[in-house]
């Protein structure tokens, strides 16, 4: 048996609003859909942040609809849970629901196993932080259902962070059901491949299928992976997409601008790439002349879908810089910077990405009970009295 494991696949997103980015996403969901056909998989597992914003535009949503309906021809199951992308403030029915309404793809995220021929999937949508224990809850009814059914191949999908694979994890692997085969996860955008003792199979996160906000301009590598279920253990394979359009930043001397430049230039073409790549220049040296550098940075435009730039400043305290354009996600920076006046990333995650959108939303008794969750948990260490 061969799975197919996705997650974070974003759709909808365009990076610096331009259309070419929007398409590179479906391309990328494009190179899956046909990989899984190419490949016979037995079923497509969606971890979760299927599009970019809970209220799909058409595009997006068509897009989804032709991957499962061509999976569907090929006799491809599609099984997936929702991210907070999908659900995130949002009153009513998340819109990939549609495809189970239709009978065209399962929803798994609910905790309930599903059960098809050798085959069990459950699932677990998105949960916030304190929404933890009920989270737990539902990992235990899984085990059981999971201890329940040694003889099937038993898949759990989970759309959430964990700490040993990154510092803003809400679980850790020891909250995670044991007995199975394989644990497809979603959250993380960079891809990672993790085993624990305690744990019967792999945890995977195959990563986003395209850089999103938060990632920024730099190079990468994003994939899937390709899970043979076959044997008596799981063997995750993660695969690299071809489609993608590049991404590279450049450290160039401000004094050596003109030369440097050509260098840059001399390296794109060199590469012989399918895409016009996106381009970050950073600039380093003393009374830059914006204007100079952006003339420049714009010259590259017949070989770079985008080119873009920013300085880094000399002499200043490590961290101090002066942005030229808006950041190309400003929650990130608001991260960034909030992690640096407070000096924790776990405490200016909890500021940012928790206690803030409560805040936001006039949500003050939520926000009051998080504080005091902390504090009683002693999340951040213990305060001396
Ligand atoms: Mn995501």
């Amino acid at each position: 048996m061969l799975i197919l494991h996705t997650s974070d696949t974003h759709l909808g997103y365009a990076q610096f609003d331009l259309e070419e980015r929007e398409k590179d996403v479906y391309d990328a969901f494009s190179e899956i859909i046909e990989t899984a056909v190419k490949d016979r998989v037995d079923a497509v597992v969606h971890a979760g942040d299927i599009f970019h914003i809970p209220k799909p535009a058409g595009r997006p949503l068509v897009r989804l609809g032709e991957g499962i309906k061509t999976l569907r021809e090929h006799g491809i199951r599609f099984y997936f849970t929702l991210g907070e992308h999908d659900i995130l403030r949002m009153r009513g029915t998340p819109s990939a629901l549609l495809f189970q309404r239709l009978g065209l793809a399962t929803y798994v995220g609910d905790g309930e196993p599903v059960i098809d021929g050798d085959l069990m999937v459950v699932g677990f949508h998105k949960r916030r932080t304190i929404e933890i224990e009920e989270l737990l809850e539902g990992f235990g009814r899984a085990d059981e259902a999971a201890k329940a059914h040694p003889e099937k191949k038993r898949v759990v999908v989970i759309h959430q962070g964990l700490l040993e694979c990154h510092p803003y994890g809400e679980i850790t692997a020891n909250d995670l059901p044991r007995h199975f085969d394989y644990y497809a996860m979603g959250h993380l955008h960079d891809h990672a491949e993790r085993r624990f003792e305690r744990l019967a199979g792999p945890v995977c996160y195959p990563g986003s299928i395209d850089p999103t906000p938060s990632e920024g301009i730099r190079e990468f590598k994003k994939g899937f992976f390709l899970v043979d279920l076959s044997g008596s253990e799981a063997r995750p394979e993660w695969v690299g997409l071809k489609s993608s359009r590049q991404q590279f930043r450049f450290e160039v001397e401000y004094p050596r601008l003109r030369q440097e430049m050509e260098r840059i230039r001399k390296e794109i073409e060199e590469r012989s790439l399918q895409k016009k790549p996106v381009v970050l220049v950073r600039v380093k040296g003393q009374e830059i002349d914006n204007a100079k550098v952006a003339a420049s940075i714009s010259a590259l435009r017949d070989i770079c879908l985008y080119p873009d730039w920013e300085p880094i400043l000399e002499g200043g305290p490590a961290g101090q810089e002066v942005l030229m354009d808006r950041p190309a996600d400003i929650q990130e920076e608001m991260l960034r910077l909030a992690a640096m006046a407070l000096g924790d990333d776990k405490r200016a995650y909890f500021a940012v990405r928790e206690l803030l959108p409560l805040l936001e939303r006039g949500e003050k008794e939520e926000a009051l009970d998080l504080v005091n969750k902390a504090y009683e948990s002693s999340r951040f260490g213990r305060v001396a009295r």
